[in-house]
This record gives C-alpha cells, sequence and structure tokens, in this order.
C-alpha cells in the first residue's frame, strides 16, 4: 500500500476510535466536554497515535490492543497545546487553523478542558489495562507514557522552557528543552507500540532510540518553521517564538546548521529502520514526512 493511503488509514483508525471516546453521556458538565472536543477534532495531525500503531505493527498485527494508548497519547498532547496557548504560556490566538480553546471558551473553561483530556487518558488506558488478561506490558506503557507526560518529561521541559523566556540560555538547556518538551512524546509511542507488541528488549531499544532522534528533529523543525514557515500552511503566524523571546535551536546554532542537523538526525533513523526492511518503510516514509513538512 501506498504510505500515504497507510497514513490516511491510521489516521481514520485513530479518529474512529477518539470518536467512541467522546460519544459519552453530558451531564451538567456540557461546557467541559464541548470544549475538549473542540481542541481533539480540531483537525491534528495525530502524528503521535499513528506513531503508536506503526511501531506496534512493525511487531505485531491486532491493532485493537494499541488503540486506546494510541489516543490516550493524542489526549495528552492536544492538552499540552490547549494549556501551551494559554495567556500565562504562550499567549496563541490561532492553533490547528482555528481559534485557540481558550479565545472560544474562555480561560477557566481552557484550562479545565486540557485538565479533563490529561485525565481522561489515563481514565482511558487504565480501563484498558484493567480488563487485559495479561496487563503488564499495557501497564509498562501507562508508566512510559506518564514519565514522558510528566515532570521529567514534556512538562519538565516545559517548565525550562517557560523560565528560559527572553533570556539567553546554552546549547545544553537548549537541548534539555527539546529532548523533554517534544521529544519525549514522540518517543513514548514507538516505545509503548513495541512494549505491546511484545517486541524484545532490543526493539523496545531501537524503537525508542528512532523515537529520540525523530522527537529531537521535530522540533528543530518546528523551529526553522517559526522562522521561514507560510503562515497559511501552518495554521498560526509564523515568528512566535521570536515575540516571545524564546531561544530556538536556529538561534543558537544557526539557520543552515539546524537544517543539516534535521537531515543528520533523518539519516539515523534511517539506519535502525533499515534493519526491518520492507516493514519499515511507512516509519521511514512518515519520518521523512516530518521534517519535510510544511506545516
Ligand atoms: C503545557 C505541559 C505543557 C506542555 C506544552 C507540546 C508543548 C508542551 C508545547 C507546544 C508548543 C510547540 C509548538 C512545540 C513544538 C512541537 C510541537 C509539540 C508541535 C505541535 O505538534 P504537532 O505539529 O501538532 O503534532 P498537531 O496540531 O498537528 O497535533
Amino acid at each position: 500500500m501506498e504510505w500515504k493511503n497507510q497514513f490516511e488509514d491510521y489516521i481514520n483508525i485513530v479518529n474512529g476510535k477518539l470518536e467512541q471516546y467522546f460519544n459519552m453521556p453530558i451531564d451538567k458538565n456540557n461546557s467541559l466536554i464541548e470544549a475538549m472536543k473542540y481542541s481533539i477534532f480540531a483537525g491534528g495531525k495525530r502524528i503521535r497515535p499513528v506513531l503508536a500503531l506503526a511501531s506496534y505493527q512493525l511487531f505485531a498485527n491486532n491493532l485493537e490492543e494499541v488503540l486506546p494508548y494510541a489516543c490516550a497519547l493524542e489526549m495528552i498532547h492536544t492538552y499540552s497545546l490547549i494549556h501551551d496557548d494559554l495567556p500565562a504560556m504562550d499567549n496563541d490566538d490561532y492553533r490547528r487553523g482555528k481559534p485557540t480553546n481558550h479565545k472560544v471558551h474562555g480561560e477557566g473553561i481552557a484550562i479545565l478542558a486540557g485538565d479533563g483530556l490529561l485525565n481522561y487518558s489515563f481514565e482511558v488506558m487504565l480501563a484498558d489495562a484493567l480488563n487485559r488478561e495479561n496487563p503488564k506490558p499495557f501497564i509498562h506503557s501507562i508508566n512510559e507514557i506518564s514519565k514522558a507526560a510528566g515532570i521529567h518529561g514534556m512538562i519538565g521541559g516545559q517548565t525550562v522552557d517557560l523560565q528560559s523566556e527572553g533570556k539567553v540560555i546554552d546549547a545544553d538547556t537548549l537541548d534539555y528543552i527539546h529532548k523533554n518538551k517534544t521529544a519525549a512524546l514522540i518517543t513514548a509511542p514507538l516505545k509503548i507500540g513495541a512494549i505491546i507488541a511484545k517486541a524484545s528488549e532490543e526493539d523496545i531499544e531501537n524503537m525508542e532510540y528512532v523515537g529520540k532522534q525523530l522527537g529531537l528533529a521535530f522540533q528543530i523543525k518546528d523551529d526553522i518553521l517559526d522562522i521561514i514557515g507560510d503562515q497559511e500552511k501552518l495554521g498560526k503566524p509564523v515568528g512566535s517564538d521570536e515575540d516571545n523571546k524564546k531561544s530556538t535551536y536556529p538561534a543558537i546554532h544557526g539557520l543552515d546548521f539546524s537544517i543539516n542537523r534535521v537531515q543528520e538526525l533523518t539519516n539515523s533513523i534511517y539506519d535502525i529502520l533499515s534493519k526491518y526492511n520492507e516493514k519499515s518503510y511507512f516509519l521511514q516514509n512518515l519520518s521523512q514526512y516530518l521534517v519535510d513538512r510544511e506545516s
């Protein structure tokens, strides 16, 4: 199958399951659920859940096993975007080509919608793990996801990012921010896909390595797009990093070096993925797409 068709298939599978999860009974919490749905169905690329499905399919074939965890990752990612856009953080007006959650639902509900998505992600994963006859790989995955999203992962990275605004930071600090704020939640899907598929330790480590390299390449590309990207294609204004006085990879290392670094990281991903022959073509193509992307 053409890799783009495979991508569409994966996205449809994820969207179908998310529709199920959000087809929930509504009580007096209507405005909360509406705000959660507003962002989860706002048209994200679904990279993280797709990475989980693709990693899983390198080693096993019953996608239903990994799907709750893939959807949970998208919920966590979406919560982080809602909170990141708030006035107390990046104060952004547009996300995924639409007004940000707080612009539509107000700041209080936007904060709660983010909290709701984070908690619901764990509710979904734990409910699934509880029903498994052999829950160990599923609990292991929940542990990996909570670490990646938490204080030693995304939230840790976001904290250092926030504290670094308007300051000149060194390359090490920027590396910490990128590895934790962005790469951790790209690494987790690749790793948990392999864990849930009961892949070998070596395969799990390989997927983790691919995730780290891809996550870094993805963030450097994001920094590059904020300088030379097209606002229409991105669905948000360019130049926000400079406006928010953020240190970025191109600001520290220069634009040409950053572009080359993205390619270097991509090559290291190919080196590992090519060990998995044609089975890994999808992940190879997706990695290239992510570093070539314009949005
Ligand atoms: C608020 C705890 C907390 C964390 C926020 C993810 C994040 C940390 C901030 C987002 C800021 C940002 C633009 C980071 C760059 C990389 C990134 C995560 C981009 C958005 O991910 P995509 O491109 O977005 O996958 P879509 O909308 O397609 O899902």
